[in-house]
């Protein structure tokens, strides 16, 4: 045996175990909302190294990386038997993302991907590129995968190769190994991304938030995050939005917004976990938000707390798009306990907990944004005045 190819082979195997090994450890929460964690749960040196190298020494003979991968991030999230699993978003240096199951037993560490990635199911218009995946357990005992699926604006010129057109995928499965697809999302406002499934039928239908949009990034006259009702899940169609969550000029979510993963029933209303998107010179700045909505009239919004929930921190900031948190996915436990799987700058995976009581609290007690400074002032001596008092 070539000796190179014994000692790469060796050495990158000693350092793969490591990495996927890792124990995580929280880092102590300031602010006593949620707890992040040291270490990154997924990055692209987490995929298989049977996916990337080719072990047979006479096709391979300098060991070299024969497919390469270029990030892991924006997970659907769901426990089944014990087992935190997430459907992460992987992306090939080839620009194409897919989904990838990665399972782990505690949810803050040692996720390891299964045997293969998942192959969708094919509709007669081919799906481009995929991603974003919500994970959805349906009352109906299916669980569900609602994903963007993007495509080649076929309308624009010949020679502009970079036109796209977003939908909402739907796909379905019981065991989370056979899926079967069903047909995209029908709406009338345009372009869909992140669209989410309630896990329980409102007013007798299939509930979704969705986000209606103009075009493939801007959301333009889409307005915000959107809500709406299909008779049948088996060809889903949306004949009426409203905006449940409408963009606002000089908030975190100016430029657009989007719902995260799908809402978890509380006592207090549904818990909701959105993205805010705004501008700045360096370029969109996104960040994550929460607030509780109405259990019956899921787009009547009862609680909003002001600003972000998390935002990105330290080495999070950096990445292939830099300055973005993104999360599609959460675990809500038995004990109440909560895991927050958010991506930073569409690059790698983390993990941060927290419970119900502790959301819940901060959606009802922190204070609303109430959109001009000098209210945020007040707002903010208020709470001297109030701590004032505290040391008498
Ligand atoms: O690059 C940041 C995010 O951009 C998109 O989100 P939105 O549709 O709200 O702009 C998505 O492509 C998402 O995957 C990505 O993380």
């Amino acid at each position: 045996m070539n000796k190179d190819f014994k000692q790469r082979q060796e050495k990158i195997t000693t350092q793969y175990e490591l990495l996927i090994n890792k124990k995580n450890i929280p880092i102590f929460s300031v602010n006593g909302i949620y707890n992040r964690y040291e270490n990154p749960i997924l990055t692209r040196d987490h995929v298989p190294l049977n996916w990337r190298f080719d072990f047979n020494e006479e096709t391979n003979p300098f060991f070299m990386e024969r497919i390469g991968f270029n990030a892991v991030f924006n997970a659907g999230a769901i426990k089944i038997k014990d087992k935190y699993l997430l459907v992460a978003r992987v992306e090939g240096n080839d620009r194409k993302s897919f989904f990838a199951i990665a399972e782990s037993s505690n949810g803050i560490d040692n996720f390891k991907f299964w045997e293969k990635p998942i192959t969708i199911p094919q509709l007669e218009k081919l799906d481009t590129n995929v991603y974003d995946m919500r994970l959805t357990q349906h009352d109906d005992g299916y669980i569900y995968g609602v994903f963007c699926s993007e495509r080649k604006d076929s309308s624009v010129p010949k020679g502009d190769t970079s036109v796209a057109i977003a939908n909402a995928g739907i796909i379905r499965t019981k065991n989370l190994k056979d899926w079967e697809r069903l047909p995209d999302l029908i709406s009338t406002t345009g372009q869909q991304r992140n669209v989410v499934l309630f896990p329980h039928l409102i007013q007798g239908k299939y509930a979704f938030f969705t986000r209606p949009q103009d075009g493939f990034i801007d959301t333009g006259r889409g307005g915000g995050i959107g809500f709406g009702l299909s008779d049948t899940i088996e060809n889903p169609e949306i004949k009426e939005e409203k905006i449940v969550d409408p963009k606002i000029y000089h908030t975190i979510y100016e430029v657009k917004n989007g719902l995260g993963p799908a809402p978890i029933k509380t006592e207090k209303g549904w818990l909701n976990m959105a993205h805010g998107v705004r501008g700045t010179a360096a370029g969109l700045r996104y960040t994550l938000y929460l607030y509780i909505s109405d259990i019956d009239c899921p787009w009547k919004i009862t609680h909003k707390p002001h600003g972000h929930f998390i935002a990105p921190y330290k080495e999070e900031r950096i990445g292939d798009v830099s300055n973005v948190v993104f999360s599609n996915g959460w675990i809500l436990d038995d004990d109440g306990k909560i895991y927050i799987y958010y991506a930073s700058s569409d690059t790698r995976l983390h993990v941060a907990t927290s419970t119900i009581d502790q959301l819940l609290d901060y959606c009802i007690n922190s204070p609303q944004d109430k959109l001009y400074s000098h209210l945020s002032v007040k707002t903010i001596n208020n709470l001297i005045e109030a701590n004032k008092k505290m040391k008498c």
